[in-house]
Formats: structure tokens, sequence, C-alpha cells
């Protein structure tokens, strides 16, 4: 028997035309360029399957972000399927929560090869070289609030060659998605499909491998609890011999026109305003970097306590008519691979009083008092290694060059290790009422 293989693109939750929440006092042009980052996203992956000559193309729900869809967002989805239906590629498509099918949408043509899934699970052959191979299984939300399992209606449908499954689901109760069409991993095994195309969790994650159980993510992030690359799985599955599912390769392919990313600075341990500034500048050009060449929307959280809350504190240095944030975003928006620093969030504390602590009969004197000993007794080093010693974490430490690293620390660089493990220390101990 010779092996089959068929390839496809699997994306969800396009969340079309989402109007972007979290970024205030943006500027028109911005503005512009965020509304349309879903639609590029999408088109991206169109390009994907066009490009790679799929055989085909899965959209397992949340086209669009309302039930109410914008005409913009109808025209261009209904534009990009017949983009892949004119190069012989049939699309598949499932409606998830946010686009159930009592939503209202005009009342217009599919291209000629999309299928969509109706209100009971549904299925239609899969045809690869005018040949059918398979058969591929879906279902679309009739409202927004399904709460039945609906995996366990996909039981009994498999037939011959490749099965796939379609469904926007919570699989195992995921937190902080909302619990729609709730099902369990093996509900989803039970059905001896090949591959389950998931939709409605917005993180890329393989569930399974086999049966390929998989959630691709929303193809655009719209906001900072969506961060790093989003895109679509290129898939391609072999047929298996003895009765096992296919095995599949799914390979994960950024789409996404823009990037949201939280960075966390502290300022602990600086010792002059220019450190703070060097440090901003660097974790910009570090995003610049990671971003490859793609625009980032960036969040930076200020930590950690030091001499550095006072100028962060400043009345309008952060956000104020040109404070930081404007400063540094000015003439980002005119370089495509933009960092455009969307809020500074300060958490920062003032520096402790290190001296006045240690004068306390309490624990964090007690504390400081004990690390004053240590440090008075001198030979930190030494005083390092025979605690790490009698924990028995030198007794541990397989590579030999850690080790001769550990021998190799000055004086010096003992005492800054212990100035930061006292640090951290003590911001555990005065969590809460200590800033
Ligand atoms: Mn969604």
């Amino acid at each position: 028997m010779t092996e089959k293989t068929i390839t496809f693109v699997h994306c969800a939750d396009l969340h079309l035309d989402s109007p972007f929440s979290g970024p205030g006092g943006l500027s028109p042009s911005m503005g512009a360029f965020l509304r349309k980052s879903t639609f590029r996203a999408f088109e991206n992956a169109v390009d994907l399957a066009l490009e790679r000559g799929a055989d085909f193309f899965i959209v397992s729900g949340d086209v669009y972000d309302g039930e109410d869809r914008s005409i913009r967002a109808q025209v261009f989805f209904l534009e990009q399927l017949g983009r892949l239906s004119g190069a012989g590629i049939p699309s598949f498509v499932a409606c998830g929560n946010h686009d159930p099918l009592s939503g209202w949408e005009a009342d217009r043509d599919f291209p000629p090869l999309v299928r969509r899934f109706g209100p009971e699970v549904e299925s239609f052959p899969l045809e690869k070289d005018g040949v059918i191979v398979g058969q591929i299984h879906g279902y679309s939300y009739p409202v927004r609030d399904v709460t039945e399992n609906i995996a366990l209606r996909f039981a009994g449908r498999k037939g011959e060659g490749f099965n796939i499954a379609v469904l926007h689901c919570n699989v195992g109760g995921r937190k902080g998605h909302e619990n729609y069409a709730p099902c369990s991993l093996d509900d989803l095994r039970a059905a001896s499909m090949d591959y389950w195309a998931l939709g409605h969790v917005h993180a890329a994650g393989v569930l399974c491998p086999r049966p390929f159980i998989a959630y691709p993510g929303c193809t655009q992030g719209r906001n900072i609890r969506e961060q790093g690359k989003k895109g679509a799985y290129f898939v391609t599955l072999r047929s298996a011999e003895g009765g096992l599912p296919a095995e599949a390769n799914a390979e994960f392919v950024p789409c996404d026109s823009i990037r949201w990313r939280a960075e966390e600075l502290s300022v602990s341990f600086m010792e002059r305003d220019e450190d703070f500034f060097q440090a901003v500048s660097a974790i910009r050009e570090k995003a610049r970097k990671d971003g490859g060449g793609l625009p980032v929307l960036l969040r930076l959280t200020l930590s950690g306590r030091g001499g550095v809350h006072g100028l962060v504190g400043r009345p309008g240095f952060l956000k104020g008519p040109g404070g930081l944030l404007d400063t540094l975003n000015e003439g980002e928006e005119d370089r495509p691979d933009f960092v455009f620093l969307e809020e500074i969030v300060d958490e920062t504390a003032p520096a402790l009083d290190l001296d006045g602590l240690a004068s306390g009969s309490h624990l964090v004197g007690d504390f400081l008092k004990e690390v004053a000993a240590f440090r008075e007794k001198g030979r930190l080093r030494e005083g390092l290694e025979a605690i790490m010693k009698e924990m028995g974490v030198l007794d541990k430490i397989p590579a030999p060059e850690v080790l001769d690293l550990i021998a190799s620390l000055t004086e010096e660089d003992v005492g800054r290790l212990l100035d930061r493990g006292v640090y951290a220390a003590l911001s555990g101990l005065l969590e809460g009422g200590g800033r």
C-alpha cells in the first residue's frame, strides 16, 4: 500500500476587524495600522496556503470578533476565500462563539470551493487530485452560548482514509477561556479522528501528538494578554498502517503583522539615572531585534527599589506631554520595524534604609544583623563555599567549570552577590507592607 499524504493550513480565531482596546493616546496612523492587523494576518495565512500549494484550508471558528460583523470584515473574508477557491484550494469554515450562525451577515454567496459547517455536525469529502482521500467533519455554533459537550457528537463519524474534525471548544476546562462546548481530551481521542483542528484558545498549543489535537491560537495578537508570535499551522498528514491515527507534522508559521511584548525592568542597583536610560534603550532595541523586522507593541513595567524611583516618580516624567513615553515613541512610527511603547507601569519603590532596618528587633532586623556578622568575619568566598557545603549544594554541582567559577570569585564579586541576595530576600520579607 502506498503512503498517502495531504497538506493543509489550520487557523482559527481570526477576530477580523477587532477594535484595539489596550493602548490609549494612539496617533490616527497607528490606530489605522492596528485596525488592519487582523486582516493582514489572515491574508498571510491564505498566502501560506497558496505559496505552498496546500490541499485545503481550515478555519476553526471566530472569524469575526463580534456577532454583528462589520461589512468590511465580511467582504474581506469572502475575498480571501475567493483567492483560495480560485487557486483550486477548498476551504472549510466553522463558526465559534464570537461569530455564531445567529449573528447578522449579508446574504451572499461563498466562493465555489468553500464549505461552512452547519449547526449539526456535518461531514464533507476531502479530495486530492480528483480522488476522495478522507472526510472532514465540523460544527458551527448556532448561537453564542454553546454549553453542551459537542465533541461527543463526532462519535461514529469516522470513515475511510483521513478523518479531520473541526471544532471551536474548550478542552479540559481551560481557565481564562469561556467554557464553551466543554470536553475532555479523552472525548476527542475517543472519536478516532486523525486530526482535531481546534479553535477558541488564543495561545497555540499541541494537546496530543497522535491523534494530533491542537489549537493554532489567534492569527493576530490584539492585546497584551496575546503576546508573542501568532499564526497558523501548516500540516502534513501521513497515512499510517495498522489502524493508528495518521502521523501529523504541524509547522507553526507566524502570520501576525505586529507583535505584543511585555518586559520588566528592575531599578534595583541602578546607581545613576544614566543607568536607567541605557537600560530602557537596551530593552527597546532587544525587542526590535527579536521582532525580526516586525513592529512591536511594548509594555514596560518598572520594578525594584532604588534611587531611580525618585526620577520615574517625578510628575509628568513618564507619561506627561513630552515625557519619556512620548519621547521614546517619537519617530518610531516612521520605521517599518517600529517598537511602540504602549504603556509604562511604575511599580518601583524607594531605596531601603538598611541601617534603620538592621537596628530593629524583628525578623528583618535579625536577618540583617546575621548578614552583617557574616560580612565582618571577612573571607567572603570561603564563607560562601562553607555555607554551600553545609547545605549540600557543592556536591550537587555536576559541572566542574561551575566549581572553577566559584573558586575564581573575588571578594568583591561575593560582596556584590551578597548585596543582591539581601535585596531579594528583603523584597520577599517586606512584601506588602514594606513600600
Ligand atoms: Mn476566539
